[in-house]
């Protein structure tokens, strides 16, 4: 990690006022406390940066850290055998989940929105694992089902709440796109895009405040990086120094419009670089590439007190939402994804490093397979919530100052 983004500057700035401020684990005094006039800032110039224009041309050489598929083995990245086969059971469990959700879905049990995760369910297991689960926070967009399950919560939980019903892990009050467990501190489930960003730079914020050392995981799509609140969060974040991994899911698509379409630099992992982030790109087709990556960023930087961004590269199977026939699509792309399966590859590594054989694999799916029907079987058993309940769970506050 050692030449990570390793920047050459020649533009003459002064790069040592803004030398990182480690976080602490002391509690810090509110950089918004006194409106910006800290006690630093009062006794030094109101601006350090030179007007004197260096002679050009301003050269900068960039490097950026890669997570290819297929490079990293469970054992080097910590995992025991049996861990490595909780993985698959994971993801297994995401897969197996929003399958029967789709089936819930025409059969009118599930009613609203439904964006189904399927094919990107390395990206939450590879990241979960890689988290303090309980400490740190994981917060993202409305295809949230696979992170939720992936941090633990309930499948029955999850599709009760899925169904709408008052022992969701919501309490049937958020549906598909707002799973939450404050317990393992899943933040949500978010549904408007790029909203729940700033959001996670507040997180981060009360963490370093606080004088943890716990650090928050962001979520987005590429879709949401065209809106304006992720970039003055990554300036935030950066200005602050705070515990925060910047994390893209590039799964090709925002709605129908493919990435390579909506951006002018389509190479998303390098516009964390603006901000003065360390930058990489890692494979979300193999959960081991995600692990490690996000590993790296959480222990080399977040921890440390320096915001990052990860683009990791994977693919929805699915359409947007359950609406969508995802017809835009180019004949035979689905099956050339398909074909990076990262369920099937860890399949493949399990049985090719003698850490499971055909058999118990399937055991496993039959195992899962019937831990999703019981789920379904309890949400469809439980009950609405009361009508009343509807008032519970709002924030409210009598003497807010804005409102007259
Ligand atoms: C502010 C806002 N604008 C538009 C929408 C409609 N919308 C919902 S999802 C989506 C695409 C987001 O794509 P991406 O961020 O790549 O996430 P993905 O669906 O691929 O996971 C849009 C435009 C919205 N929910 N919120
Ligand atoms: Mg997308």
């Amino acid at each position: 990690m050692a030449d990570q983004n390793e920047k050459t500057k020649t533009d003459g700035t002064d790069e040592a006022g803004k030398a990182a401020e480690a976080a602490t684990t002391e509690p810090q005094p509110s950089p918004l406390s006194d409106n910006g006039e800290s006690e630093a800032s009062r006794q030094h110039p109101w601006t350090e940066q030179s007007i004197d224009i260096p002679d050009g041309p301003i050269e900068e050489t960039l490097s950026f850290e890669t997570y290819p598929a297929d490079q990293f083995e469970h054992d080097e990245l910590g995992f025991d055998d049996d861990e490595a086969f909780d993985l698959l059971r994971s993801m297994l469990l995401q897969r197996r989940f929003e399958n029967r959700c789709r089936q819930m879905y025409q059969r009118q049990k599930i009613s609203g929105f439904l964006h189904l995760y399927i094919g990107q369910e390395a990206v939450s297991t590879g990241s979960v694992n890689a988290i303090r689960l309980g400490e740190d926070s994981i917060i993202t967009a409305y295809r949230d089902h696979g992170m939720g399950l992936a941090m633990g919560i309930d499948p029955e939980d999850g599709m009760s709440e899925l169904f709408g019903k008052r022992t969701g892990c919501s309490k049937g009050k958020g549906g598909s796109m707002h799973f939450f467990d404050h317990d393992r501190k899943m933040m949500g489930g978010h549904g408007i895009v790029g909203a729940h960003i700033p959001l996670s730079t507040g997180i981060a914020f009360a963490e370093k405040y606080q004088g943890t050392d716990n650090v928050c995981l962001c979520f987005f799509g590429d879709g949401a990086m065209h809106q304006g609140a992720f970039r003055e969060a990554c300036n935030l974040a950066g200005i602050y120094d705070l515990p925060i991994v910047f994390i893209c899911e590039n799964n090709q698509y925002a709605m129908g419009t493919a990435v390579d379409r909506a951006f002018a630099k389509p190479d998303l992992f390098k516009h964390g670089y603006n901000f003065d982030f360390p930058c990489s790109l890692a494979s979300g087709m193999d959960v081991f590439s995600v692990n490690k990556a996000v590993g790296d960023h959480i222990e080399s930087y977040a921890r440390e007190g320096q915001p990052s961004m990860l683009e990791v590269r994977t693919y929805r199977y699915q359409g947007h939402s359950i609406t969508d026939p995802a017809d835009y699509r180019a004949e035979g792309e689905l099956d050339e994804r398909q074909s990076e399966d990262a369920i099937v590859r860890l399949q493949q590594y399990l049985i090719n490093h003698d850490l499971a054989t055909e058999d118990e694999i399937d055991a496993l799916d039959d195992e899962v397979k019937q831990e999703v029907s019981d789920a379904l079987d309890a949400a469809d058993a439980a009950d609405f919530p009361d009508e009343e309940a509807i008032y519970d769970d709002v924030y409210s506050q009598d003497d807010y100052p804005f409102i007259a």
